[in-house]
């Protein structure tokens, strides 16, 4: 985008949901409005602006965005999750409600669960909008608050800066750890001062993992090798409200927990496997029309954007805000049990 605050123009392929919604009257309705903390229309859209190929493109400032902002954000509110401007968010994070029986017992297919939340601290900007001095605050607090957990999920703080690049690249590649350099983040202003502020929280066995001022400032992470989702969930509800006594998180009765990106609004909840399907993969129209149908999105087993390696995918919830955490978890089940059970039969 030009500095002087034009109208973006994008190719006439783009497919992202900053093009698709942001026409030439929002543009206008909006371009001179700022939140609070400062934070402008050209700050939400920049990362889609520079990154043509970003699936929707926007990220906000702070809560605040959401409203400022309405214009822009409703419509890809509504279209990623289908909720509307009229309805209310809901939230149930009991585990017994839950049905998720091990849909792989002999350990086939899943190679392991991750559920995660994005949580973010009341009463403070979001990452794009937020200051180094406020960052650092909140890496204060917040690592604080984690090194008080006790049991099963007491564990270490680890802030980024210092870390050796043996150590980084180990814990990225065994799935752990954030990635540098996200290219969408960087635009976002969410790379900004790195590593200072940043760190990993995990217990010994990492079943249990805090990223801390990556996209949002938490990350919450439960995750274990093999299928048994029940109690990977039920680690993560358990650690949520041990964390939530000390730390106040922010969120909207409207659309619930409030996250930098629209994607994860709600619940801020993406449960995945990942999971061996090299028979379907063979098929792809025959997989996607399960997981369009159990509203599960695919992904690559190194984090979003990118590839599948050995028929081994990604498979998570793609629906998280007006749905429960437990209907989050539960889209993501019952599509592998479909999964599972069409490769079993080819
Ligand atoms: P998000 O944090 O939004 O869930 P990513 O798609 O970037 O985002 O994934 C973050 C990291 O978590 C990546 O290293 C990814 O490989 C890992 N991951 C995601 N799901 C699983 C899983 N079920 N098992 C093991 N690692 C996983
Ligand atoms: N801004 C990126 C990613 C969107 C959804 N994912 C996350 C991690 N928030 C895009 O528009 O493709």
């Amino acid at each position: 985008m030009s500095q002087e605050n034009e109208f973006p123009t994008f190719p006439t392929d783009c497919k992202s949901m900053l093009c698709k919604h942001l026409t030439k009257e929002v543009f206008e309705a909006l371009k001179d409005r700022a939140t609070s903390n400062g934070f402008t229309l050209k700050d939400a859209i920049n990362s889609g602006v520079e990154n043509i190929d970003s699936g929707i493109g926007v990220y906000a400032g702070d809560e605040e965005s959401y409203f400022t902002f309405s214009k822009l954000f409703d419509p890809i509110i509504e279209d990623y999750h289908g909720f509307s401007a009229n309805d209310n968010h809901k939230s149930n994070l009991d585990p017994d409600d839950l049905d998720a029986p091990n849909p792989d017992p002999e350990g086939k297919y899943i190679v392991s669960t991750r559920i995660r939340v994005g949580r973010n601290v009341a009463n403070s900007p979001l990452g794009p909008a937020i200051t180094k001095e406020q960052r650092n605050q909140i890496e204060e607090d917040v690592s604080e608050a984690l090194n008080g957990l006790e049991g099963k999920l007491s564990g270490t703080y680890y802030p980024l800066s210092g870390m050796s690049e043996e150590v980084s690249a180990q814990l990225i590649a065994d799935h752990f750890l954030f990635k540098a350099g996200d290219r969408f983040l960087e635009a976002a202003g969410l790379n900004r001062d790195w590593p200072e502020g940043r760190g990993i929280y995990h217990n010994d066995e990492k079943t249990f993992l805090v990223w801390v001022n990556e996209e949002d400032q938490l990350r919450i992470i439960s995750m274990q090798m093999g299928g048994d989702i029940k109690e990977v969930f039920t680690r993560l509800a358990t650690a949520i409200s041990e964390i939530e006594k000390k730390v106040k998180y922010s969120y909207s009765p409207h659309i619930g927990y409030i996250t930098s990106c629209p994607t994860n609004l709600g619940t801020a909840m993406r449960a995945s496997v990942h999971i061996a399907l090299p028979k379907l993969a063979t098929d792809m129209d025959a997989f996607k029309a399960i997981t369009d149908k159990h509203h599960l999105q695919i992904r690559g087993i190194h984090g979003e954007h990118s590839e599948s390696e050995g028929g081994v995918y990604d498979i998570s919830n793609r629906r998280r805000l007006g749905v429960t955490e437990v209907e989050c978890v539960q889209d993501m089940y019952d599509g592998v049990v479909a999964l599972i059970a069409k490769e079993k039969s080819l």
